[in-house]
């Protein structure tokens, strides 16, 4: 449970795990009013203390039900857009995944098998979203086209930095950067960066933590490749650039029965490399989250949080949704309706070693 209350809240944080209200881009219908004998089904309540990460929510949601349109056609199995499912993968024992394509149940692969050992890697040693004008602008991406650097969560920093600094520093979690095919880190033209998610190697007792493990959701279980990858990277005299790309990010959780899905677009990387450990300073993660995305990421969300008692990171939905209002910073088809958040964070790395998975809980 600490592993997912600090890897939700790091998502909530680092996706800036956003709902509807704001300005409405126009994509996703969506309800002012209530409709009637319908209540908003999102408890808010103070989140279970046994976690490493405190936050309560503090501030009342009334967020209206949306209306929404299943979207199934040729579909036969995994979500409809609108929290329900075009079908389950059930009937065969094997084949229990739904393909991207959602046209077909397969067998999932295996990353355990598929994946034994890794290349230089590092992780993140310090995490914080810049929250200073001058900083964003001169450091972050430009997502909106005027020249300057823009950062959706620059109104949350002193928020969440905080959250961000403990989770990095006490190793709750950690996203771990692969260096595929790397020899000269000084210079090299063109290789793959891979983002790995994990947790620390239990037999690590050193601060801070080296020794990493990876969750399986850190690869894709259709083709077994890293879900977070950035093609096309290169260093230049220790500069490194990558992306950007689009991709999507779904975790599991067991213990829920559940999963939250994230899709970040224009995903890019940037950083110092100063040594082969790999350390890294100057480090930029930045992305853009699309309204529309996000209604889709709080609709499979929602639709979990609809039993008694509510899944313990319903509590934290509610928080994420009365940051919203905050994040839409970007209007990227013109309407002049801000449909999108830009997202920046500033990180640094340290040199990690990836030791393997993290063995399978023991059923509770
Ligand atoms: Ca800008
Ligand atoms: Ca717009």
């Amino acid at each position: 449970m600490k592993k997912f209350l600090a890897f939700s809240f790091a998502l909530f944080a680092v996706a800036g795990f956003v709902a509807c209200g704001g300005d409405d881009g126009g994509t996703t219908p969506t309800n002012d009013v209530p409709a009637e004998g319908v209540t908003p089904d999102v408890a808010v309540d103070t989140p279970q203390t046994e976690g490493t990460v405190e936050v309560t929510p503090d501030v009342a949601i009334d967020t209206p039900p949306e209306v929404c349109n299943p979207k199934c056609d040729g579909k036969i199995c995994g979500p409809d857009g609108c929290g329900g499912e075009c079908g389950k993968c059930d009937k065969d024992a094997e084949k229990t995944l739904c393909n991207h394509a959602q046209t077909e149940c397969i067998k999932p692969c295996d990353p355990t098998a598929e994946h034994k050992a890794w290349e230089k890697t590092g992780g993140l040693a310090t995490l914080e979203t810049p929250g200073d004008l001058a900083v964003v602008q001169a450091k972050c991406p430009d997502f909106s086209g005027d020249g300057k650097g823009d950062n959706g969560l620059k109104g949350l920093a002193s928020t969440v930095n905080g959250e961000l600094k403990k989770m990095v520093e006490g190793g709750d979690f950690n996203i771990l950067m692969e260096f595929k095919g790397v020899t000269n880190f000084a210079d090299t033209a063109d290789f793959t960066l891979v983002g790995l998610l994990g947790e620390p190697d239990p037999s690590d007792t050193g601060t801070p933590k080296t020794k990493w493990q990876l969750m399986l959701e850190s690869y894709d279980l259709e083709t077994c490749q890293p879900v977070i990858q950035f093609p096309k990277a290169k260093i230049t005299a220790g500069a490194l650039t990558a992306g950007p790309n689009t991709f999507s990010l779904s975790i599991a959780i067991a213990e829920l029965g559940g999963a939250l899905t994230f899709t970040l677009e224009q995903g890019q990387v940037k950083m110092n490399v100063t040594d082969d450990a790999v350390t890294a300073t100057d480090g930029i993660l930045a992305g853009v989250l699309t309204k529309e995305q996000v209604d889709l990421t709080l609709a499979l969300a929602e639709a979990q949080c609809d039993v008694e008692p509510p899944p313990e990171f319903c509590n934290y939905l509610s928080m994420a949704k009365s940051f919203l209002p905050m994040l839409f910073d970007l209007d990227l088809n013109g309407d002049t309706k801000k449909d999108a958040a830009s997202l920046c964070l500033a990180f640094t790395l340290r040199g990690a070693t990836v030791t393997g998975f993290i063995p399978p809980k023991p059923a509770q």
